[in-house]
């Protein structure tokens, strides 16, 4: 009996294996510090049918935000939170060279700071990177941008969207204050402002109040809001 077009025997079909396994996996793989495991444990998720997307947003993220809790738990101390950050970029600067075989970079422009004083870049990345999956040219500038530097490269380069990120409350008086210095000096047509971090995730109005277009909770909803916005 031909089995074409029949649904494979659940025995036969590729498994893609379950986020929250990969997850704790590659979590034990970081506060650890072994990089190889990590690695290891990424490369397996891709062979088995996960994406990048989902590698970021269900494998990374939470992981790093498992090193978080650790740390607040004093679990762990800097020096492995350091190193276990270090490992999850490495992880992901190895997916460029894929990332970008697939990248057509023809779309929008759009170049991505954080504000002042923040440090935390990690998720401004995934932010970019999963634009320029959807074929957008991204400027990512990374951690704590002078403001002054941040308008005068908007400026000129003309970008059609400004992201900035802030990840603690103490950075969002300096997301407000970029929002207005981008405003006030970046021509008759200044670019959409885009913010996101944490103090935008956990309240819906603060993105206005500082003078925001656009916000979103994380890397995949700021990517399906900005698509829309530039759908061609
Ligand atoms: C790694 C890390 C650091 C590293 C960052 C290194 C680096 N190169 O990025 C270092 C050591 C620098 C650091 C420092 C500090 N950290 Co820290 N850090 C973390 C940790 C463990 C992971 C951050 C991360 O990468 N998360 C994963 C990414 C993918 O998630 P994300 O950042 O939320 O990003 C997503 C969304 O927020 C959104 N997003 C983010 N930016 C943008 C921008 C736009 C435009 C849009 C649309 C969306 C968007 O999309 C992203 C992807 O989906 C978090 C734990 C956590 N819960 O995240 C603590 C955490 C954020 N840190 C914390 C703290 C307290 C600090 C310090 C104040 C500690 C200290 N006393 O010095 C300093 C502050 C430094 C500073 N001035 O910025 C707290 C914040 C608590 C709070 N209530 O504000 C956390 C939550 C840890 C904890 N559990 O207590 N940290």
């Amino acid at each position: 009996m031909s089995t074409a077009g029949m649904v494979a025997p659940r025995h036969e079909r590729r498994a893609v294996p379950a986020r929250d396994d990969t997850a704790s996996q590659f979590l034990d793989a970081i506060v650890l510090g072994n990089r190889r495991r990590a690695f290891e444990v990424a490369d397996a998720a891709l062979a088995a049918g996960m994406d990048i997307r989902a590698l970021y947003l269900d494998v990374f993220q939470p992981a790093l935000r498992g090193v978080g809790r650790l740390w607040q738990q004093n679990r762990i101390t800097v020096a492995d939170e350091h190193l276990a950050t270090a490992i999850t970029q490495a992880a992901m600067a190895r997916l460029y060279e894929r990332l970008f075989a697939s990248a057509s970079g023809q779309g929008p422009r759009l170049v991505a700071a954080c504000a002042e004083g923040e440090r935390h870049e990690v998720g401004l990345r995934m932010v970019c990177d999963l634009l320029e999956l959807e074929g957008w040219d991204t400027l990512f500038l990374g951690a704590a941008v002078p403001t002054p530097d941040l308008v005068r490269l908007i400026c000129e380069r003309e970008p059609q969207v400004v992201a900035l990120s802030a990840s603690i409350g103490p950075n969002v008086p300096r997301v407000e204050e970029a929002i207005r210095a981008i405003r006030e000096n970046c021509g008759s047509q200044p670019p959409l402002i885009v913010v996101g971090g944490r103090p935008f995730a956990t309240d819906d109005t603060l993105a206005h109040r500082v003078g925001a277009d656009v916000t979103a909770r994380d890397a995949a909803e700021a990517a399906e809001r900005l698509q829309e916005r530039f759908a061609r």
